[in-house]
């Protein structure tokens, strides 16, 4: 009997947080450095890419086990994202989640270093998961280092960065999502559907469905900044009147972020059907994704 979406992730959120204990609690190195690591990896994020991957291997195999440790890793590298992204020499944020930044409670090297550490031990988790072969590793790494390096996540904080405090077009603010946001979706989406062994043609259509969630995920963020509850009450990070960045609602009002989130939901559904695998829980994140109220 299917499970429903709330059950399924929470089911999988206890098991990726088990993991996250796991690699990170056998680290035999400074105290400082592994406090500073698991504060910001246990710091209340929604684990929504880890989940996206075990989703998109669930969509064609069983034994979501073989997807774990590259979720984790996922995990991790979008964890040190935001570490870095908090640092007073980016964003410069007090707090993250409403919960004090990593360099807040530490100090600015720590949470560099942390940064770093995550960064650098996602590939060691992979690398070291004795469920993968060694063809597995390589290809998870290679699609890894890309999305989250200069050609993926990196090269979409830098254009984000030129882009500060000026206009940008449509297509100019799309081009930075896909890369700053939708390349670890991408990995998620990709690194799944390949463990379970999709066709070359079914990668194909998800790599369609990730550039398409991706954009919703970025559409329904900027909406919240405007109408969220955090929003209202003035706590949303990136939310307030200070930033004069390009945004969804900036560009076409708020009931055009709406419909162009719509078209791209109905996008996203048809690639999904395209790769045969609409009966997936992918389908059910999609319209997560798009309604999410955090
Ligand atoms: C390496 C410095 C550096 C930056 C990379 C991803 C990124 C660029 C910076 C992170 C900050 C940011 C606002 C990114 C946009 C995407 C986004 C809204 C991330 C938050 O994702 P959620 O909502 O986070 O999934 P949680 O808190 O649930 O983990």
């Amino acid at each position: 009997m299917p499970v429903h979406l709330t059950d399924y992730m929470n089911h999988y959120i206890k098991i990726i947080e088990q993991e996250i204990r796991n690699q990170l609690e056998k680290l035999k190195i400074p105290k400082q450095l592994k406090d500073s690591m698991l504060y910001s990896m246990n710091a209340g994020g929604k684990r929504l890419r880890p989940i996206l991957l075990i989703a998109s291997y669930e969509a064609f195999a069983n034994d979501y086990r073989k997807g774990l440790s590259s979720s984790v890793a996922l995990e991790m590298i979008h964890t040190y994202s935001l570490i870095h992204d908090d640092l007073p020499a980016m964003d410069n944020d007090d707090y993250r989640r409403g919960k004090l930044t990593n360099h807040k409670v530490f100090d600015e090297a720590t949470a560099i270093l942390a940064g770093d550490a995550l960064l650098t031990y996602s590939f060691e988790v992979i690398a070291n998961d004795p469920l993968l072969n060694d063809k597995e590793k390589i290809e998870i790494i290679k699609i890894l280092s890309h999305t989250s390096g200069p050609n993926g996540m990196i090269g979409g904080q830098i254009l984000d960065m030129k882009a500060e405090n000026s206009e940008v077009t449509l297509q100019e603010l799309e081009k930075i999502h896909e890369l700053k946001t939708g390349e670890l979706i991408k990995f998620a989406i990709l690194t799944g559907a390949y463990l379970g062994n999709a066709t070359k043609e079914q990668l194909q259509y998800l790599e369609e469905f990730a550039y398409y969630l991706g954009l919703i995920f970025q559409v329904q963020d900027d909406i919240l900044d405007v109408t969220g509850d955090e929003a209202k009450l003035g706590k949303r990070v990136g939310s307030d009147e200070e930033s004069m960045k390009s945004t969804y609602p900036r560009l076409l009002g708020i009931d055009g972020a709406i419909e162009l989130k719509n078209q791209y939901v109905t996008r996203a559904k048809d690639a999904l059907k395209k790769a045969k695998v609409e009966d997936s829980y992918l389908m059910n994140l999609t319209e997560h994704f798009s309604r999410r109220d955090h």
